[in-house]
């Protein structure tokens, strides 16, 4: 099954200088594709838009500090299962409970600097995608 995922490279991935070591792990699964890419800041309302789930929650606030403290790389990944498959390779939330060889487990600090994002599920990557690229066709 050919999917689209949307992925975002944290500011902490940027900062830390991890851009290409994490888009290396993406682009070493065969038959995955890059179709997007792009580094840019986010303004609050795309940051409500994308994190409005957590609403009220009271890690929201921090969350969306963070993620405007600096630019974000985002990228449109094509390919077999790739929504779960960014998934795995990112590893779980929490950096200290994810696994070694996860993008997480290897270089993740704090559960709210976790490095990256990406979609989980079909719903949320028909949704992230229109977000982050309109153009997309
Ligand atoms: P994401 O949406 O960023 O891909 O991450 P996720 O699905 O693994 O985790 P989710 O539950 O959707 O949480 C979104 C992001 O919020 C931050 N967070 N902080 N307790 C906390 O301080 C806390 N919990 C979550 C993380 O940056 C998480 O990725
Ligand atoms: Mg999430």
């Amino acid at each position: 099954m050919t999917q689209r995922t949307l992925v975002l490279l944290k500011p902490d991935a940027v900062r830390r200088g991890l851009i290409g070591e994490i888009i290396g792990r993406i682009e070493r699964k065969a038959n995955w594709t890059i179709s997007a890419l792009e580094l840019r800041s986010l303004d609050q309302d795309t940051l409500e838009a994308h994190y409005g789930e957590h609403k009220g929650k009271p890690f929201y606030e921090p969350l969306v500090a963070f993620m405007s403290s600096g630019p974000i790389v985002a990228l449109v990944v094509e390919g077999e299962r790739v929504i779960e498959g960014v998934r795995q390779l990112a590893g779980p939330t929490d950096p200290i409970a994810a696994q070694p060889g996860s993008i997480r487990g290897d270089f993740g600090t704090i559960v709210r600097e976790n490095l990256i994002h990406a979609s989980d599920s079909e719903e949320s990557a028909e949704r992230e995608l229109k977000l982050f690229f309109p153009g997309l066709v």
